[in-house]
């Protein structure tokens, strides 16, 4: 038998996709390395780069024996050619639980940044408690106000954006639901469009006003099912996007 490889997961930890492809390591029974790229001086993409190439400057990047593997859905590809049980793309629906990851990760995953940011912008005091402390006080708040700028003209977020993403949210989680109900996700245990879902659903449990969207609903428990530790009590109160900009459930 050749030896285990040498797997480091390179992440920071808010990340919900890098939440998603540890979780999949720690299913598989994997030893690996956390290696923490936060920088509270700079943005991880340089470091990122330096590892993983360039236009590859976001978290996740796992190296198996060194060699890189970026983004979630490869290493999730890779952690599975590593060890093959439990499935993460169990044979009996693969395709589907391909096309649920890739529906994740390209139209879901983005609203977790979105989303958690843009309520951050009205409610700066709260970046205290979304890292794991109390509100901050005033001169916090100045420095919270000035992070979350910067955040938002570093990945572009706009209020019409943020607004959008909030009317489109019924839709979306109408999809997690079928998919649910369809015996795609949801099962005994996880796979991988569990993770790359149940990941981003769990930020927007943090997100007091959409409580109403996700309560009483099976894509409503699917964040805290798969990822009961992660963002733990830490809860935005409601009223932080302007009246109106939460949609109705559909
Ligand atoms: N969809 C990719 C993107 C990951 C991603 O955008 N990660 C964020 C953290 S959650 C990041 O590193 N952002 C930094 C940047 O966009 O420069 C994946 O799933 O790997």
């Amino acid at each position: 038998m050749s030896p285990a490889p040498e797997l480091k997961l390179h992440h920071v930890p808010p990340s919900h996709p890098s939440r998603a492809v540890e979780a999949a390591l720690v299913i598989k029974g994997l030893d690996f390395e956390l290696v923490d790229m936060s920088d509270p001086s700079a943005p991880h993409t340089e470091a990122m780069e330096a590892i993983f190439g360039e236009g590859n400057g976001t978290v996740p990047g796992l190296t198996v024996d060194g060699e890189p593997v970026h983004g979630s859905r490869p290493i999730m590809a890779r952690i599975e050619e590593l060890a093959p049980d439990p499935p993460l793309f169990p044979a009996d629906r693969a395709d589907e639980v391909r096309e649920a990851e890739r529906w994740g990760d390209d139209e879901l995953q983005q609203l977790g940044r979105d989303l958690a940011w843009g309520a951050l912008h009205f409610r700066p005091e709260q970046l205290g408690v979304v890292a794991g402390g109390e509100p901050l006080d005033p001169a916090g708040t100045d420095f919270a106000i000035r992070y979350v700028r910067a955040t938002w003209r570093y990945h572009g977020l706009t209020a019409v954006r943020i607004a959008e993403d909030l009317e489109g949210l019924p839709e979306k989680l109408d999809h997690v639901d079928a998919l649910i109900a369809d015996g795609v996700i949801g099962g005994e245990t996880p796979n991988a469009a569990d993770l790359q879902i149940g990941s981003t659903l769990r930020i927007f449990d943090t997100i007091g006003d959409l409580a109403p969207l996700l309560a009483d609903r099976p894509a409503g428990d699917l964040g805290e099912r798969w990822f009961p530790e992660y963002m733990r009590g830490a809860v935005l109160p409601a009223g932080a996007f302007p009246a109106g900009w939460v949609p109705e459930r559909s």
